[in-house]
């Protein structure tokens, strides 16, 4: 058991943290970075499932801060894969020189304000602390995955795997029986591929998802010369779009046009792949009636690719309006269901009722497997730092304190946290945007904010409340003015049991949200409490 001090304690060693821990080191402070994990990249590092990909363009998911570094690293396919995105970290770790900081195979299980010190104190699960002035919480929106209880598990007799923890060394499917439980994002990736190799796979579906084609290729080389040539003027348009993604919007109403020519661009944005579907009109998510046109489109697609129309039934997606769900992307998604060896089980009116020792029982009947795959998602944006449950001061607890649900201000801070400050909080645009312009831009204003401390002595910052509660309004006003919240999501907490239902992300946009960060930060740090010495008092 050792104890350490430092300047600034970084939980995390995806994104979020490396850049931070290379931000702090510009500004001349000692940081350390604890990491759960034996290696960098987060998300990267632990989602190593068969199928594993970016759903932004490559040329696009990666950092800006360092220009020789965006000119340098290659990009071999249009959507990069999970190996190589983790390769992309692990030679931004090597070129900067990252990992003398980080403490691996380390989690974070507490943490604790000391207010005589204005410190925070971190505990390890080897016993160890660090103290430091600032704490800043990289620990990712989708960092704490979910198994369900489900009754009978521990009498199975195969292997389980769930997709956010996939084992290194990789799954051998070969003649083997597996079912996949979950057809979200990351088991609509998985299953073309597993059914590829496995004797039989058994999907087991609850909620049928909109996927749209990634139409995935290798990198088109003038592609690549366009972005490359003008970097810089790319990535800060970026920065003021809605998902922090070049994408060609097209700037009308979906209901402006007549059917042909709704088909028409539907087709194209089709043939196109990738999100952007979600682009061929300007109201899909804030607009019913257009965004049943977008779904029907995708449904039609469904229908004409499914041989059996019993199996497609299954499959059309009719409880949620396109994209209130994340949008799922995928390469031979549907066209899977067309083969020999896959069945699909539709779990909605009748649950999985138990495992048993050699397979998963619907509705009285046993299905058996030799491998289940567990594609059940995430305990998402809230569950990975109330896991960590942060005490601040005057005895505030994080899970006390968002018990109804994610109070921040900005998604950067919390009230009663002094000098914590988290990368992608809830109530930030996050995980609605290209995840790496939204990691930048909250390290960039974390950075300078400590900067603006440390050049004018002050020692502490937090949220004053009616800054936080006004901001949690607007989080919501925005959330209620388009179709996300009629979904039940993982953005609205309703995957976890018990979970309070509150729309997490900030709609508003990531060029909106900057400006406002920007201006804050301008005016003084405008709804902060900032001190030194106690900087509590006024807080209240
Ligand atoms: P993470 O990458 O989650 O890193 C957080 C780190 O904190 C992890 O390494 C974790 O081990 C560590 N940690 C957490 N708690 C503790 C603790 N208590 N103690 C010690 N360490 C801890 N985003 C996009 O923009 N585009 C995409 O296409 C995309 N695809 C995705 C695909 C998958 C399968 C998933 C799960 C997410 C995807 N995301 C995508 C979101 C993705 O999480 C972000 O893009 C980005 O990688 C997040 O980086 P991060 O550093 O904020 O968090
Ligand atoms: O998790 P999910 P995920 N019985 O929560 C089902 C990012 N990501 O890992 O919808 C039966 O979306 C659940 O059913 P339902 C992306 O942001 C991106 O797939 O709750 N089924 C659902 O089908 C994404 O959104 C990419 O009814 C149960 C599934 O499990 C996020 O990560 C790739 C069940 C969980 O889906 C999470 O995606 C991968 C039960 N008891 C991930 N419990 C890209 O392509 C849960 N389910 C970029």
């Amino acid at each position: 058991m050792t104890s350490s001090t430092a300047d600034v304690v970084i939980v995390g060693a995806g994104f979020g943290g490396m850049y931070m821990l290379h931000k702090m080191r510009g500004l001349g402070l000692r940081a350390i970075v604890l990491e759960r994990a034996t290696g960098v990249g987060g998300t990267w590092y632990w989602n190593r499932y068969p199928g594993a990909r970016c759903d932004v363009e490559s040329m696009q998911y990666s950092y800006s801060f360092d220009p020789q570094l965006q000119q340098e690293w290659n990009w071999s396919e249009r959507f990069a894969s999970q190996p190589e995105i983790l390769s992309y970290a692990n030679h931004v770790a090597d070129r900067l020189d990252l990992r003398r900081d980080i403490r691996f195979e380390t989690s974070v299980t507490s943490a604790a304000y000391d207010e005589a010190s204005q410190s925070w104190m971190v505990g390890t699960d080897g016993g160890d602390t660090v103290t430091a002035r600032f704490c800043v919480m990289a620990t990712g929106c989708l960092s704490t995955s979910r198994q369900p209880d489900f009754p009978g598990l521990s009498n199975f007799k195969g292997k389980t795997y769930h997709t956010g923890h996939w084992p290194h060394e990789g799954v051998d499917f070969t003649g083997k029986r597996v079912g996949v439980i979950g057809t979200g994002s990351s088991a609509i990736q998985a299953i073309p591929v597993i059914a590829e190799q496995a004797a039989h796979l058994t999907v087991f579906q609850r909620t049928p998802n909109f996927s749209i084609p990634t139409r995935n290729k290798a990198m088109d080389g003038a592609y690549e010369g366009w972005w490359k040539k003008d970097y810089p003027k790319h990535r800060n348009l970026a920065r003021t779009l809605r998902a922090g993604v070049i994408t060609n919007l097209n700037d009308m109403s979906a209901l402006s046009v007549d059917a042909a020519e709704r088909q028409r661009v539907y087709e194209d944005r089709w043939a196109l792949g990738g999100t952007s579907f979600m682009a061929s009109f300007n109201d899909l998510s804030v607009n019913k009636a257009s965004n049943d046109t977008a779904a029907e489109f995708v449904r039609s697609k469904i229908r004409a690719t499914i041989t059996d129309p019993a199996v497609a039934e299954i499959l059309l997606p009719h409880n949620h309006p396109i994209g209130t769900k994340r949008i799922c992307v995928d390469s031979h998604y549907y066209e899977t269901y067309n083969r020999p060896n896959v069945s699909l089980v539709d779990v909605r009116n009748s649950p999985i009722e138990t495992i048993t020792a050699d397979g998963v029982m619907v509705a009285g009947r046993e299905y058996p497997v030799d491998i289940i795959v567990f594609a059940t998602g995430f305990d998402a944006m809230t569950g990975t730092l109330v896991g960590i449950n942060p005490h601040g001061r005057d005895g505030a607890t994080l899970a006390e304190e968002w018990e109804a649900g994610p109070r921040t201000y900005l998604g950067l801070m919390s009230a009663q946290f002094p000098n914590l400050f988290m990368i992608t909080g809830p109530g930030s645009p996050s995980v609605l945007s290209n995840m790496i312009v939204s990691i930048e831009q909250h390290v960039d204003w974390v950075s300078d904010c400590i900067a603006y401390m440390n050049r004018n002595g002050l020692t502490a910052i937090e949220p004053r409340r009616d800054a936080q509660d006004a901001w949690v309004e607007h989080v919501n006003e925005m959330a209620f003015r388009t179709l996300y919240p009629t979904a039940n999501s993982w953005y609205m907490g309703a995957n976890i049991p018990g979970k309070p239902q509150v729309f997490m992300p900030y709609i508003g946009g990531v060029g909106a949200y900057r400006v406002k960060c920007d201006d804050v930060a301008a005016k003084g740090y405008e709804g902060f409490e900032l001190g030194a010495g106690q900087a509590r008092a006024a807080a209240e």
